[in-house]
């Protein structure tokens, strides 16, 4: 039965290009949760090591390609650097979710061929920073929220430029592109709370459309 008392938390355009689609996602779909199981089974959660250290959340892929970092910077892979095989495909479950949440968005035929899973505990943070490793700025990123709530905050595209804060719940889409694909944005430190489905860990899944041009092996 809904929750009369719930708030209403309408589909919002954040900024232009941006739009948050609240509990696109249906909150039974334990298709994901299986999904993310499946994935991680095969290529287990990491936590990458950059110039600044480790990363506080543990990430893994699916796809075609997948986002690494290194001392050495960070960008596109077609294999694990963990266990050097190929990330697993990307389930249809996946793909589709992604399309029809970009599509709902007004960006029709997103083909993704990557998505990052990001895993984040208690106190898991990111930092800010913009996305500009995938080579194609007319394809939007497609981010989907499950398990515990966070706090997100975005930008412009200059760093400076001023932050707008949204909280993240369970099911949450938000679609990024056009003048919006290159914003400054960040998450802050996880709470320690209970989800359900998750325990207290969030996950966010980041679909994105990559220049094959710029794969490493
Ligand atoms: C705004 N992940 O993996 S998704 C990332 O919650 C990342 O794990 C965050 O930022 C997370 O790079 C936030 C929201 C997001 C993703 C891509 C964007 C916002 C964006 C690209 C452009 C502008
Ligand atoms: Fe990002």
């Amino acid at each position: 039965m809904d929750d009369l008392f719930a708030p209403v938390r309408p589909r919002t355009v954040l900024a232009e290009g941006a739009i948050w689609l609240p509990g696109f996602v249906p909150s039974e779909a334990q298709t994901l949760h299986q999904v993310i199981a499946d994935v991680s089974a095969r290529a287990p959660f990491r936590h990458f090591r950059t110039r600044m250290g480790p990363m506080s959340a543990a990430m893994t892929s699916c796809g075609a390609c997948g986002w690494i970092a290194d001392p050495s910077g960070y960008r596109y892979s077609r294999t694990d650097p963990q266990t050097s095989q190929p990330w697993p495909a990307m389930p249809d479950a996946l793909r589709h979710l992604a399309v029809r949440a970009a599509a709902e968005a007004g960006y029709e035929g997103f083909d993704p061929s990557s998505c990052l899973i990001n895993r984040y505990g208690p106190g898991a943070k990111m930092g800010l920073h913009q996305d500009r490793d995938e080579g194609r700025p007319e394809a939007p990123v497609v981010s989907v929220s499950l398990g515990v709530p966070a706090r997100f905050s975005f930008g412009g595209s200059l760093r400076s430029d001023p932050k707008r804060i949204i909280d993240l719940l369970d099911g949450d889409v938000v679609v990024w592109g056009g003048p919006s694909r290159f914003a400054w944005h960040g998450v802050s430190s996880i709470r320690e709370t209970f989800h359900q489905q998750t325990g207290a860990m969030r996950y966010n899944l980041t679909f994105r459309a990559i220049n094959a041009a710029l794969f490493r092996p």
